[in-house]
């Protein structure tokens, strides 16, 4: 892609040295002032409470920006906890991803205050990096990529902002080949999706991985090798941005989903 001529723009709110949200993205200078607006907006209006403390900065892009095609998009159909929950093992044991990796991981997410960044667990469930994880920068869209991508999702009914963020960083993710899979649970009390990235079924959205009301959540990057340091500057410094749109498929019974492995 063209030399930058974008920002990237990082907001953390924080409330007792707690995490309760945060927000990133690139845009360009003339979008900062409203970008700037709903990051604020975001950060004193979130249903996981008021922060004492919200941190927004911008930073001038220097890097080259490099150009990805999004994840092809699905929703498995999974009724409750305990259908979502093995449809997200289903699909990360057919990656490679031991039993105890999956189980630790989901103690990691869903059993402790939320981290503000992601915990990077080894295939065999040895956490590589733990609290307070890795932040995930850095990421945007082009004004094209993100016209097609919002027509693709209204026709199956989810064009929104969360979906599109949740997409722009999980494919950001997944494009380094040592990262295996992602799992990742909303730490919003009222939003029970979550989603699964692997090889071969792209971004699997899964309702009802957690009950409602339920205030933890977070995300797990799944890799297969020891040492990180390569990734973690990858995930924190490349400046990424969506320029292509892949398929994006509507509901589908989870054992369509298993079938249909890409
Ligand atoms: N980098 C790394 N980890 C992050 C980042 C980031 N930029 N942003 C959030 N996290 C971690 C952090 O631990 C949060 O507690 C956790 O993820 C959840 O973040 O298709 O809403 O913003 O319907 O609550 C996914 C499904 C929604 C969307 C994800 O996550 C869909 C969501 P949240
Ligand atoms: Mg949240």
């Amino acid at each position: 892609m063209s030399r930058s001529r974008y920002y990237s723009v990082r907001m953390r709110a924080s409330a007792n040295g707690k995490h309760i949200s945060g927000a990133e993205g690139l845009c360009k200078k003339e979008d900062i002032k409203g970008i700037l607006h709903e990051y604020a907006a975001r950060a004193l209006s979130h249903e996981r409470g008021k922060p004492d403390e919200v941190r927004i900065s911008i930073d001038k892009i220097v890097l080259p920006v490099k150009g990805i095609s999004s994840l092809p998009l699905c929703t498995v159909r999974t009724l409750n906890t305990a259908s979502a929950r093995k449809t997200a093992c289903d699909i990360l044991r057919s990656s490679g991803i031991s039993a105890k990796a999956i189980d630790a991981a989901f103690s990691l997410i869903t059993e402790r205050e939320p981290s503000a960044g992601a915990f990077i667990l080894d295939t065999g469930g040895k956490i590589l990096l733990n609290e307070p994880g890795v932040r995930v920068t850095k990421i945007g869209i082009t004004e094209n990529a993100s016209s097609v991508l919002k027509e693709k999702l209204s026709l199956i009914g989810i064009n929104n902002q969360r979906v599109k963020e949740a997409l722009i960083l999980a494919s950001k993710v997944k494009r380094r080949k040592e990262v295996v899979a992602e799992l990742c649970v909303s730490d919003d009390p009222g939003y029970t999706t979550g989603y699964v990235t692997a090889d071969g079924f792209g971004y699997v959205r899964i309702p009802h991985i957690k009950r409602r009301s339920f205030a933890f959540g977070g995300r797990v990057f799944f890799v297969n090798v020891k040492d990180i340091s390569g990734l973690l500057e990858y995930l924190k410094n490349q400046p990424v941005m969506i320029s292509r749109i892949s398929e994006c498929r509507g509901v589908l019974p989870p054992r369509d989903l298993m079938n249909s492995k890409l």
